[in-house]
């Protein structure tokens, strides 16, 4: 069986929001081939590898991205042609070395990562195992918990809800991943009565969630209560709680600007905040809390709420061992988001899951808001270990064709498979 890499073709498709992104075709010696698609960001952090966009105004916007297409086919296809697809972190290095910069930005992350997951997918396929278990072994048993986007704010929702981006419920209580499944879905349409019930708009975000004008940032918190108790559960027993504020965002000249509430916090008042959100609600998870370079601030946050719950950081570390190992060593945070595009490439996403777990660090695979419908993700968690992924609400096909991914996963997996359950997220 011939191994080798026989060509490798991208192209630009469109992500969900109907913006330009790059899908690659590998195909190797053997037959055997993969493909993969790269999600995009709008909340990205300002440390996170460069996404090649083509500047053109005349042809989307900008936002075309060619210049990574003719990148991976006429500068990475020519080197890595002829390597075995199986030396995933060779692969990964010579891209590396070829781009030459310390952020990706002379080929793109872009570019890179949809070569890096093609080659992954043709390795998995060239071996006929499932791509979890090329990239996990045969310990990969784990099943998430999803965390479903089901109320979204912020950016993804053109600041026309609440400041707080992301509200996530969290169905830990569950006895398997397709139960959890059901319980957030269940969740999700019951959270649309209770919106129409009250008289808000039933428009979705960029991730699936409802997007609602609202007078704080705690009034999702609430309709989510109630949602969670319609669908018959019980708030922090069953289903808990995941917010991702994307600090980063409302973050201006050292103050944290919260538009709902007509009002700039300092750090330390945020602490205060976050801390009163915790004591009321069933909050499991806070994500970007505090903005991305915000180090002295997230310091107090991890003193004051690090050993109750997840603290996760995602435009902190922007899945970059770099700054990972920094955030261990200045005990700023006891988690990590991890996103493939924040680094790109396949092998250093790795490299940022086990640092994390050789800490006994939280791991949050995630997606992105700019989505397609390529399911990498779901592997790669299951692939990891993490025991959590966050790929938006139980709705859409680009967010719910990674939770049907982890029911294939699941099923194949049979008797083996386990549930991450509640365990993960207990500090
Ligand atoms: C986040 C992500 C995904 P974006 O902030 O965690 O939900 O958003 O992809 O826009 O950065
Ligand atoms: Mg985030």
């Amino acid at each position: 069986m011939r191994t080798t890499i026989k060509s490798i073709r991208a192209r630009e498709i469109l992500d969900s929001r109907g913006t330009p992104t790059i899908e690659v075709d590998m195909e190797l010696d053997c037959g055997a081939r993969g493909r993969a698609a790269v999600p995009s960001g709008a909340s990205t952090g300002v440390h996170e590898a460069v996404e090649l966009r083509d500047g053109d105004t005349k042809k989307y916007g900008g936002k075309g991205v060619l210049g990574a297409v003719d990148n991976v086919n006429n500068e990475i296809a020519g080197e890595l042609a002829g390597q075995d697809v199986l030396n995933q972190a060779l692969l990964d290095k010579l891209m590396i070395d070829l781009d030459g910069t310390h952020n990706k930005n002379r080929l793109g992350a872009n570019a890179i990562l949809g070569v890096s997951m093609a080659a992954a997918r043709a390795a998995a396929s060239a071996l006929n195992v499932p791509l979890y278990k090329y990239l996990g072994g045969s310990n990969a048993v784990l099943l998430p918990v999803p965390m479903m986007n089901i109320m979204n704010g912020g950016v993804h929702a053109n600041w026309q809800s609440a400041d707080f981006q992301e509200y996530m419920i969290v169905p830990y209580g569950a006895h398997g991943f397709r139960d959890a499944l059901r319980w957030g879905s269940e969740t999700y349409h019951a959270l649309k009565k209770v919106l129409k019930k009250e008289g808000h708009s039933t428009g979705v975000g960029d991730e699936g969630g409802f997007a609602p004008g609202v007078s704080s940032n705690e009034e999702p918190l609430d309709l989510i209560i109630k949602a969670i108790e319609e669908a018959g559960y019980e708030p922090g027993r069953d289903i808990g709680i995941a917010i991702d504020p994307a600090s980063s965002e409302f973050y201006r000249d050292g103050g944290y600007l919260l538009r709902t509430e007509g009002g700039e916090l300092t750090a330390a008042d945020m602490v205060e905040k976050y801390d009163s959100l915790v004591t009321k609600y069933p909050i499991v998870v806070l994500e970007d809390g505090l903005a991305e370079d915000d180090w002295d601030g997230w310091k107090i946050l991890n003193s004051r709420l690090g050993d109750k719950i997840e603290l996760v950081g995602d435009d902190l570390f922007v899945t970059n061992i770099e700054r990972i190992e920094r955030g261990i060593k200045e005990d700023v945070a006891n988690a990590v988001l991890i996103k493939l595009n924040q680094i790109g490439t396949v092998s250093e996403t790795i490299a940022a899951v086990r640092l994390a777990q050789k800490y006994a660090w939280g791991a949050m695979v995630s997606h992105r808001s700019g989505e397609t419908v390529d399911s990498f993700i779901a592997d790669l968690t299951v692939a990891m270990g993490t025991g959590h992924l966050k790929s938006g609400a139980p709705c859409r096909g680009e967010r719910v064709e990674k939770y049907n991914q982890l029911l294939r996963i699941e099923e194949d997996l049979g008797e083996a498979a386990v549930f991450a359950g509640r365990k993960a997220f207990v500090r």
